[in-house]
């Protein structure tokens, strides 16, 4: 059997690591992913191929990049065809909005998921945590109406907003199990889950 031609380096339980390996699964490419960063560290050669100390970065034996929403922006163009890489440039706009949106929301889940998620309870700061899931809240408040208009982050049908989206609203439900208060979200999720490559490289326990 051949070698993959498409690598993704980076530690499974990153939110942005997620994303792409989520999104070359959903178009079917036959890829490899490396462990790397958090406690796996990076090697010379990891950090000759991303100098910023993080994950992921991708190679396709065409081009090396790091920036998850690049990479998910990359693949739609290169691998996805008109299905994922939409041709209309209001339509592309309009999906793609969401992904620099999402760059805000990570922001502001931050302190919520690394208190929750990687302290131990007595380290925990309970008012930043709070802080965090109150802002979170709020955000999710603007995904909440938009869902109620359209069906996926990026219009009628799921793209590239709801790629770079969809590790986030399985870390939000995770972490705060009641979807009462976002029942066009949590709706987006369970159609998610539906999807069998989500299930298997988003909606992990995290960690
Ligand atoms: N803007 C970058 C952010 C990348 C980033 O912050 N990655 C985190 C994981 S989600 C990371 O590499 N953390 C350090 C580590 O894992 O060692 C992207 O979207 O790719």
């Amino acid at each position: 059997m051949s070698d993959p031609f498409f690598t993704i380096w980076g530690r499974p339980n990153s939110h942005n690591v997620k994303k792409v390996t989520w999104f070359a699964a959903e178009l079917g490419l036959d890829f490899r992913r490396v462990d790397v960063g958090g406690s796996f560290g990076f090697s010379e050669e990891d950090l000759a191929r991303n100098p910023n100390r993080l994950v992921p970065t991708i190679g396709d034996g065409k081009v090396t990049l790091w920036e998850s929403n690049t990479i998910v922006r990359y693949m739609a163009a290169e691998y996805g065809g008109p299905r994922w890489y939409f041709t209309d440039p209001i339509d592309r706009a309009l999906a793609e909005r969401w992904m620099d949106w999402q760059a805000g929301y990570g922001a502001a889940q931050k302190d919520m998921y690394l208190g929750l998620v990687r302290m131990a309870a007595d380290q925990r700061d309970e008012a930043a945590i709070a802080a965090s899931r109150e802002a979170c809240a709020r955000q999710l408040g603007v995904l909440e109406a938009h869902l109620a208009q359209f069906a996926w982050l990026s219009g009628h049908q799921i793209g590239v907003g709801d790629i770079a989206m969809g590790p986030f609203l399985h870390s939000w439900f995770t972490l705060n199990p009641d979807g009462a208060a976002l029942p066009q979200v949590q709706d987006l999720y369970q159609r998610l889950l539906a999807r069998p490559a989500y299930a298997e490289h988003v909606a992990t326990a995290l960690s």
